[in-house]
């Protein structure tokens, strides 16, 4: 039995470490070798070492990676690709057809709106808006028959609202389409949400997975072997994969996951606390948060909260994007995820895209990610951006 095959019914921080390569066979090398090759040779023709022929196909560093994201996922089969909106893209050519329709939360991230709205729906598959957190609601926005794909965000970008995943997943099997779940924000050590019936993981790895803020790439982790072959057919057909290099450091960041994110989570709490009291905030936005809509769910479905905060602040827009250009210690920026805290004004940055739809955004609305730095640094950082509000 290989060690790989041995970390299997591990625990999380042992599968995130472990799964995916054992110690290279030749040299003993603990870590995936960044397999520099765009071909291999073959013994006669046809006859492959390992199964590589060309790595847009595969690519041992990157098979490396897909199989430990499947074992932090609990999934049967992970596939890694460019970005998270091309693993998007590469799901929904492997599950829809022209004339098909998808759920998509009433609050996600821009670009993926973005996607469906403009892209996908040029190619024939077309986009009614829910509530992720209103069961009632996604239900009553399937068309029976047509639609394919109920997509969720839990928490959602940026108003972390929380979808009950096994609930949403029982309304979406009714109708015999595909749950997806985008489990970026939540991170895979926070949430697995194939153990609770989902059909598909998406993940953003340039955020949390990656942790480090120095590469961009995407993944799509799922339980079915039909599907699964669906993916990889369409990941190889339409090509748009993550190269070697940047699978080396998706891994390398997915090994300290769990360790960052219990300090993430911390610094959150201790962060959307003080923002509770602060007097230029009129509102805190966080699932630990009692009196959050979704801390019920959340609390059953999630390990902890995660490091996501958004706030709005008393003054409207101009105070919020006065707030994001004060902070020193949070640096204005888009994205997520990483070590160091970020700050930044929705509808100005990362869902300017949404604006004059159903899902734009409060223009007073603030969105930190939380890092790792210490606490206090954090606390005071915010607090002389809000001074002068
Ligand atoms: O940026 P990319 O790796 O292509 O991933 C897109 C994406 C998908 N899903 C969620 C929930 C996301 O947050 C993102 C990217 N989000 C940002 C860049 C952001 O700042 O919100």
């Amino acid at each position: 039995m290989s060690e790989h095959t041995r970390v299997g019914k591990s625990g999380f921080e042992t599968r995130a470490i472990h799964a995916g390569y054992d110690p290279d066979p030749t040299t003993g090398a603990v870590i995936p070798p960044i397999f520099a090759t765009s071909t291999y040779k073959q013994d006669g023709v046809g006859g492959l070492r390992g199964g590589y022929e060309y790595s847009r196909s595969a690519n041992p560093t990157r098979t490396a990676l897909e199989g430990a994201l499947a074992a932090v996922e609990e999934g049967e089969r992970g596939f890694v690709f460019a970005s998270g909106l091309a693993a998007e893209d590469t799901l929904v050519r492997s599950t829809c057809a022209p004339g098909d329709h998808v759920v998509l939360p009433d609050d996600a991230y821009g670009g993926t709106f973005r996607l469906f709205d403009k892209v996908e729906r040029a190619w024939g598959v077309e986009h009614t808006s829910a509530a992720v957190s209103d069961v009632d609601a996604v239900r009553a926005a399937i068309r029976p028959g047509r639609t394919r794909l109920v997509w969720i965000e839990t928490p959602t970008n940026p108003l972390l609202n929380i979808g009950d995943i096994e609930a949403l997943a029982a309304v979406t099997h009714e109708a015999g389409a595909l749950l997806v779940v985008d489990n970026t924000f939540a991170s895979p050590y926070l949430q697995q949400p194939l153990t609770l019936g989902a059909d598909v993981v998406v993940h953003s790895t340039t955020k949390y997975v990656g942790g480090h803020s120095d590469v961009v790439g995407g993944a799509l982790v799922v339980r079915d072997l039909d599907l699964a072959d669906r993916i990889a057919f369409h990941q190889n057909a339409i090509g748009a994969v993550a190269g070697p290099f940047d699978c080396f450091l998706t891994h390398r960041g997915l090994k300290t996951l769990a360790v960052r994110m219990e300090r993430h989570c911390d610094n959150a709490e201790r962060v959307a606390a003080f923002l509770l009291d602060h007097p230029a905030v009129t509102q805190v936005i966080y699932p630990g948060l009692p009196d959050h809509p979704g801390h019920d769910v959340a609390a059953c479905q999630m390990r902890r909260f995660g490091g996501m905060v958004s706030f709005r602040v008393a003054g409207g827009e101009e105070q919020a994007l006065a707030v994001c250009e004060r902070a020193q210690v949070f640096t204005l920026g888009e994205s997520l995820g990483g070590v160091e805290s970020l700050i930044e004004h929705p509808g100005r940055m990362t869902h300017a895209s949404v604006a004059g739809t159903d899902l734009e955004v409060p223009a007073d609305l603030v969105r930190l990610s939380v890092g790792i730095e210490t606490a206090e640094d954090l606390i005071a950082d915010l607090d002389q951006a809000l001074r002068a509000v």
